[in-house]
């Protein structure tokens, strides 16, 4: 149901300049973009104000069961457009700037991406908060206010050079609001020893604890055009006015606010360090404190609040989740173990993100009970019970042993998030495939029933709508207005893919936003890129199994072709990379030297020219991906197959017409589904293939090295001096190529990646057709929206209902 702020131009003007006038005290001609910014935002927040408040009101006044969505990322990327896209306000205001003689893009370009998240799981996480809005359901966020988000990249004669991301700033979070009355304490080390409480009872009894105060900033999450505004909370931490007498040196305070200082910049690896599991409690604790606080406000019985809450564990980092509850329930609250479990396991769900062992965070028990020694006791006893629970069942020894959450000396939280909760998904469908038959089989053995698949999605509004305003122009013209609320109304450009008046407004389209990135790369790099070109983008987390050095090979093949044969005929290709390394992942870092080098070599080589071209953009991040991803003829989603758990901007790319090149891994086999075969370019092995040499270990890199030439001339390019200032890089990916056969199967998958890679070019060249194809995959996408994953998770993860709609909405 629509549901618009009514605005007229006017009226926001006079809004806007009397939030300026108030905040900035000086001329609106004088005003920079930020101080705009700033006075654009305030008015905002006036705006969604009411609603805000009225929400919370009609949600606790009809007692509706909220869902909780914990994680340790958020990604957001800029708020402002979604903001005000969201309350339908968008054109309005920036009519009133061009009326005020304004510069919205500079305004816009002014909010600091707000980055407390890595990569894929963490922007995940901000779309559901989005979709959660927009469908209506009742879905709050939980997470962590860092101070420093994910760290601001810069390349420094080739290599990544880190530098702290201070994203507020001295500006503060202009979204945000300090909720003091919801602040609640977080105990960490310590002694616990249980004491009588009479009755037969036992209560814990700490000497020694740290005591923390947790600080919640409350940032409104808006719906599109529907008047709702849900909640993400990320907590801050203090040290509590009575304690700080423990605190006499700034050092030792600075201690303490490391806990939310930064964001680990580490993806799909485990980061075993004591900070990050104080994180993970700090953040799981308080949350789950204040969740059983205004349940029962409601006046309703403990033991049945798994009919108003539902938490959701976002990959293992919240996974202390229902251990923490039952700790909770039991001593905070005087609850019977067995009425605590039977509400914990209904309360919790988990989401699983990767197969990948190092990401399925383990924590050793000497360190994990010396942080949290109370937690320690309870998830022994959890453990116990399950063991004890299914002997009784007769369930298979092995099997059980294998599922257990302490073991050979170590917490498995993983564990601990299945058998506390009642579901557990994967992410696309062979993901929640491979999770049943391999990653965590025992527990499908066991518990089938708690096994379920969400395939993930997009925010297609934002990368439609306001990354892409030319191209939601386009759409309009010819299917109309609709795809706009409705997103599968895109279907109907299903009718006009052959239209060769469609498919020149499409083209013309595209050749804007590959103009417009090209600026921004000759501004930022001094590298001229010609729109002529294939643009063929891979932007994502540097990662040995996304398999980038798999499109440098393809590179240096190409680079091959032109130098023997400069006068042949070649289809011109720009390569586009984004992607930060974590900081302690030294191989990942290497590659990222070695294309810079190989980005000077061919774009420095006057004989290869405009055929081939190669861009490293530095800090990749959502706001850039906003100008990257629309600009995309071709998708790069070449990751091993069944290591890439989804993949999302997999989607994006689709969605703004870009043709992609896949792996059959993650959701590139949905998005296959959906365009079909013949409008998406498919290589390499499957996972039963990949599956197969695991088996059998009778993968040999080094033969294929021996025995294919251009392989061979290729992978010798790494170490024979063609590519200066790179000597040690090289031999290190020489070593993991050959030397140490090649882990994640480049060799092997090379050869069905060139084919591909040329059946490209040969598509691009025939216009009809690629238009078709790249038409087929706007058209296509409306599966991949977040809107329809929430609902999934809504109905059938966390029961909710829909909330009934409030004043805002039309009736
Ligand atoms: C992360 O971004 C993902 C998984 C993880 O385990 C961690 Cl620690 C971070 C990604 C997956 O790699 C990606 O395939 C998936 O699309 C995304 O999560 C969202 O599910």
């Amino acid at each position: 149901m629509e549901q618009t702020m009514e605005l007229t131009t006017d009226q926001f003007i006079r809004d806007f300049e009397q939030t300026f006038n108030e905040q900035q005290q000086t001329l609106l001609q004088n005003a920079t973009p930020t101080e705009l910014f700033l006075a654009l935002a305030h008015t905002i927040r006036q705006y969604y104000t009411p609603m805000w408040l009225e929400r919370n009101e009609s949600l606790s006044a009809r007692q509706e069961k909220i869902a909780y969505y914990f994680s340790i990322e958020f990604l957001p990327g800029r708020m402002l457009e979604t903001n005000l896209l969201n309350l339908g306000i968008l054109d309005t205001v920036k009519e009133g700037f061009t009326q005020l003689g304004l510069d919205f893009t500079a305004v816009k370009n002014a909010e600091h991406d707000m980055a407390l998240g890595n990569g894929g799981l963490g922007r995940l996480a901000a779309a559901f908060m989005d979709s959660l809005a927009t469908t209506g359901y009742a879905g709050f966020g939980n997470g962590l206010r860092y101070k420093y988000g994910l760290f601001k990249q810069r390349i420094v004669d080739g290599y990544q050079v880190e530098l702290p991301d201070a994203w507020f700033g001295s500006l503060g979070n202009v979204w945000e609001t300090r909720k003091d009355h919801d602040a609640v304490n977080v105990r960490f080390f310590g002694n616990v020893y249980m004491a009588d409480a009479g009755e037969g009872k036992l209560k814990p009894v700490y000497s020694n604890a740290q005591v923390l105060r947790a600080v919640p900033y409350d940032v409104p999450q808006l719906g599109y055009k529907n008047g709702v505004v849900n909640n993400l909370r990320l907590w801050d931490v203090e040290i509590p006015e009575e304690y700080e007498l423990n605190y006499p040196t700034i050092a030792d305070r600075r201690r303490v606010e490391d806990i939310t200082a930064v964001l680990y910049p580490d993806d799909s690896t485990e980061e075993g360090k004591k900070l990050r599991l104080m994180q993970e409690y700090f953040m799981t604790s308080a949350g789950l404190q204040t969740i059983v606080k205004s349940y029962l406000k409601m006046g309703l019985p403990l033991e049945k609040i798994y009919e108003k809450v539902s938490v959701h564990i976002n990959d293992t980092h919240p996974a202390v989740a229902p251990a923490e509850f039952m700790r909770i329930l039991i001593d905070d609250y005087g609850m019977e173990w067995d009425a605590a479990w039977n509400a914990t396991t209904k309360v919790m769900s988990y989401t699983n993100h990767t197969i990948l062992s190092e990401a399925l965070e383990k924590w050793s028990t000497g360190l994990f009970s010396f942080v949290l020694p109370r937690v320690f006791q309870i998830i022994v006893e959890i453990d116990n019970r399950y063991m004890a629970q299914m002997g009784a069942q007769g369930a298979d020894y092995a099997r059980v042993e294998n599922t257990r959450i302490v073991r050979n000396g170590q917490v498995h939280m993983a564990h601990l998030a299945i058998i506390g909760g009642h579901s557990v998904n994967g992410v696309a469908q062979i993901h929640t495939e491979l999770l049943k038959e391999d990653t965590l089989r025992d527990f499908y053995a066991l518990t089938p029933e708690k096994f379920n698949n969400k395939t993930n999605g997009i925010v297609q509004r934002r990368w439609t709508q306001i990354a892409a305003p030319v191209l939601s122009q386009t759409i309009d013209k010819w299917i109309g207005f609709e795809w706009r609320n409705d997103i599968h109304a895109l279907r109907a450009l299903n009718d006009v893919v052959d239209n060769p008046r469609a498919q020149n407004d499409f083209w013309e389209v595209k050749q804007l936003a590959k103009k417009r990135l090209a600026d921004y790369i000759e501004e930022t790099t001094g590298v001229h890129v010609s729109t002529d070109a294939i643009f063929d983008v891979q932007v994502k987390r540097l990662h040995a199994y996304k398999r980038q050095l798999l499109n440098v090979m393809h590179i240096i093949k190409l680079y091959w072709d032109i130098k023997d044969n400069p006068e042949g005929d070649f289809t011109p290709r720009v390569f586009i990379f984004g992607a930060k390394a974590a900081p302690g992942y030294h191989f990942a870092k290497s590659i990222i030297k070695v294309i810079n080098e190989l980005a000077n070599l061919i774009n420095n080589d006057p004989e290869i020219g405009d055929k081939l071209k190669v861009v490293f953009l530095e800090n990749y991040r959502v706001s850039l991906a906003e100008l990257i991803i629309p600009a995309a003829n071709v998708s790069e989603q070449i990751s091993l197959a069944s290591k890439e758990a989804s993949g999302t901007s997999n989607m994006k790319f689709m969605m703004t017409g870009a043709v992609t090149m896949a792996t059959l891994d993650g959701a590139n086999i949905e998005i296959r589904d959906e365009v079909g075969e013949e409008n998406i370019v498919i290589f390499g092995m499957t996972k039963d293939e990949v599956y197969h040499h695991y088996e059998t270990h009778d993968y040999n890199a080094r033969y294929l090295y021996d025995t294919d030439p251009v392989l061979h001339r290729v992978i010798n390019t790494f170490v024979d001096g063609t590519i200066p200032r790179c000597q040690s890089e090289g031999s290190e990916i020489f070593d993991a190529l050959v030397t140490y056969n090649d882990e994640y199967f480049l060799l092997e998958d090379f050869q069905s990646y060139v084919a591909a890679q040329a059946r490209v070019s040969a598509l691009y060249r025939d216009r009809e057709r690629w238009m078709h194809m790249s038409m087929m995959n706007i058209a296509n996408s409306d599966k991949f929206t977040s809107d329809d994953t929430i609902r999934q998770y809504a109905e059938e993860i966390w029961h909710l209902s829909l909330p009934h709609a409030g004043r805002h909405r039309a009736a």
